[in-house]
């Protein structure tokens, strides 16, 4: 059987998701229940329904002070239940980065399945849920967010798809509230042909709650150095521009300096020629009178 399994942070949207994939009309209400909760998460238990052969199941936060445990028997639970799974971790980021917490969420969870002898690698998909804008244009570049996103999960096991969600203004704080039917769409579309990962029912997996504090902690710490060294790379490129830039400035000085130099010596070589015509002229002129002279005196033709 089919079997959508969702794993993520408390309040990332995991439920406001399974409630677009399951496919139910907005006017039928919405059979997982979401919505702000301040102290913990909202869902507490694994909740699981079928619709149309398809069995959905909702999971409490893992990063949850009051429900650390409830949430790893309920993602446990529904790994028992077996069966085609594709695997969602929702996340959200926090101005734009990456929290430590999703990536230790997403590494117990695939490291239990690993340990359990289920196939992982390029097997599980992230929703990135509550995007930006700016978000979206940044991480969704292919090149560059998508890639730095990738190597970043990687680490643990090769990710299958990346879904960016837009942030959505009237859920904000809503209960219950359903995405937009275009969101809805194409949550459907891509869960449609996401990878999956084959689930023996009975399966009985760990799931290392006691890892969050330690993992998070080590994930933070990975992704500050990892923005440490993408800072000083940004710098790097920004003084090497700035020495060309410079360079390329001292060089059209030179240019032009040198031309001013030559159009000077053009100036030089012009006023010469002219001052040897004006002397031809005079020589000529003198020749003249020189010879009229003679004539005059001598009564001899001088031809000069
Ligand atoms: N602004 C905005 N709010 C969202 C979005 N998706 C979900 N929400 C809101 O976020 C809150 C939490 O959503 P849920 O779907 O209940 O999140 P959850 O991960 O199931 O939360 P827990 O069960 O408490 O762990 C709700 O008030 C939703 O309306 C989104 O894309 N944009
Ligand atoms: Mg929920």
């Amino acid at each position: 059987m089919d079997h959508v399994i969702v794993v993520g942070d408390p309040g990332s949207g995991k439920s406001t998701t399974l409630n677009a994939l399951c496919g139910t009309a907005p006017d039928t209400g919405t059979p997982f229940r979401s919505g702000l909760s301040v102290l913990s998460g909202l869902t507490t238990a694994l909740q699981t329904i079928t619709v149309d052969g398809v069995r959905y199941s909702d999971t409490p936060g893992l990063d949850d002070a009051e429900h650390k445990e409830q949430a790893a028997a309920a993602i446990a639970d529904a790994v028992r239940l077996g069966g085609s799974v594709r695997l969602l971790f929702v996340m959200t980021m926090e101005a734009g980065r990456i929290r430590g917490t999703n990536l230790a969420t997403i590494r117990i969870v695939l490291d239990a399945l690993a340990e359990a002898e289920i196939a992982v690698d390029g097997r599980y998909s992230v929703v990135l849920n509550k995007m930006s804008v700016g978000e979206m244009a940044a991480w969704g570049d292919p090149r560059t967010g998508a890639a730095v996103l990738r190597s970043q999960l990687g680490r643990t096991a090769a990710v299958d798809q990346l879904v960016y969600v837009p942030r959505v203004d009237a859920l904000v704080d809503a209960a219950d509230a359903q995405f937009p039917q275009a969101t809805r769409d194409r949550l459907v579309e891509a869960v449609d042909t996401m990878a999956t990962m084959t689930v023996l029912e009975g399966t009985d997996i760990v799931v290392r709650v006691d890892e969050v504090t330690r993992l998070t902690a080590h994930y933070e710490r990975a992704l500050a150095e990892q923005r440490r060294r993408a800072h000083e790379a940004e710098e790097e490129r920004w003084d090497r521009e700035e020495r060309q830039r410079a360079a390329l400035d001292a060089a059209r000085r030179r240019a032009e300096s040198d031309h001013a130099s030559a159009a000077g010596l053009e100036r030089d070589i012009a006023m010469q020629a002219r001052d040897l015509v004006v002397a031809r002229q005079w020589n000529a002129g003198m020749g003249a009178v020189i010879a009229v002279a003679a004539w005059l005196v001598f009564k001899v033709p001088i031809f000069l």
